[in-house]
């Protein structure tokens, strides 16, 4: 059989959600309207750069694609030059389609506004253009995660400050989310709500190909994530549940759990999506004024929806990720996802 790209899928995709919705014209579906499948077209392409500007490591450019870019993002966090150009290959790929009102991401302060000399379609997209930094000089697996929200009617998009409301919607509300891992291979991870799809970069074809459809997390694990190191800092339920993993077979969970943290979230839900598992970045008193450690609008939330998607859940440990109505673009929150029976356990000893 042929291969199904990723352009094949989405038009097969948006034919049969056409179908179901019961449409005369498949351009009518609710599911994937046209626009929408442009829109994960472009973002697959600048992931693809990305992909290709990540693979010449110490020998892109002058001095190489890795190390530090000098600045600062809002955040307060130190860029990486990968951090720099992923952020601008995203904006540069996903302003001149019309097919966008504004996109926000992990990298800028404020919403980048599509520039008037282009027409504004109905989307917003939220990014985290390179995900895990902490081990692009390490060559250990990076990606990039990615959200599409409607822009509500009427937003007021006169000035970034004032675009920035458009986006305050929750997690629920997203009509598609992905990441991209960049590891060994390449791969496209996406949801647009209906379940969830892996596509495999073909670096000779230059196409994402469809590897695996409907995928689903067992609902049990024995694999834990977690950066342990923060231990003394955890609230008590997440304390006691790694307590009792660590415990094992004699412990009162009765089984022994492996740990596993590669400190890049894309790879450590990607592990969760491949074969189960759990993942934490909970709460701790080194984040509490934060909030949490990972941002609820291009970290959690496209997180959250795929792993739903997937049937596992996603949770802060006392609220659904998809349920949180954001105060602001660069939210962080407490994340526990994956495994919906483990996720479950750990949820309820929050409210023990
Ligand atoms: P980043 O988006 O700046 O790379 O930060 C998010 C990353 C996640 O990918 C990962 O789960 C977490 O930060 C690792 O944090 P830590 O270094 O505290 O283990
Ligand atoms: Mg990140």
């Amino acid at each position: 059989m042929a291969q199904r790209t990723l352009a094949r899928y989405l038009t097969d995709a948006q034919r049969e959600s056409g179908r179901e919705s019961g449409c005369d014209s498949a351009l009518e579906s609710p599911l994937i309207p046209s626009d929408l499948k442009f829109l994960i077209e472009v973002v697959s392409r600048a992931c693809k750069a990305i992909s290709i500007a990540i693979g010449k490591g110490a020998l892109g450019g002058e001095g190489g694609v890795l190390g530090e870019a000098g600045s600062d993002n809002v955040q307060g966090e130190a860029q990486k030059k990968l951090d720099v150009l992923s952020n601008e290959i995203l904006l540069e790929a996903n302003e001149w389609g019309g097919h966008l009102a504004a996109m926000a991401s992990e990298e800028m302060d404020l919403p980048h506004l599509v520039p008037n000399r282009f027409p504004k379609g109905e989307y917003l997209l939220t990014f985290d253009p390179l995900d895990g930094s902490s081990n692009i000089d390490v060559n250990v697996s990076i990606g990039t995660i990615f959200s599409v929200l409607r822009c509500p009617e009427g937003a007021d998009l006169s000035s970034e400050a004032a675009a920035e409301q458009a986006f305050l919607q929750p997690g629920t509300a997203q009509v598609a989310a992905g990441y991209a891992v960049y590891g060994p291979t390449t791969l496209l991870v996406l949801t647009f709500g209906a379940g969830v799809a892996v596509f495999t970069l073909d670096r000779e074809l230059g196409e994402f190909v469809l590897t695996q459809e409907n995928v689903q997390i067992p609902a049990e694990t024995k694999e834990f994530a977690i950066n342990m190191s923060n231990q003394r800092f955890w609230e008590a339920p997440v304390k006691r549940y790694v307590d009792e993993m660590v415990a094992g077979k004699t412990g009162p969970l009765g089984k022994d759990y492996n740990m596993r943290w590669v400190a890049s979230m894309v790879a450590d839900v990607h592990r969760i999506m491949t074969r189960g598992g759990i993942f934490m970045y909970p709460l701790d008193e080194k984040v509490r004024d934060k909030g949490g450690k990972l941002r609820l609008m291009y970290e959690a939330n496209p997180m959250a929806l795929l792993v739903e998607q997937a049937g596992g859940a996603a949770t802060t440990g006392r609220q659904r990720i998809l349920d949180i109505a954001p105060q602001h673009l660069h939210q962080r929150v407490p994340v526990i996802l994956g495994s919906k029976s483990e996720v479950e356990r750990v949820t309820g000893y929050h409210q023990a």
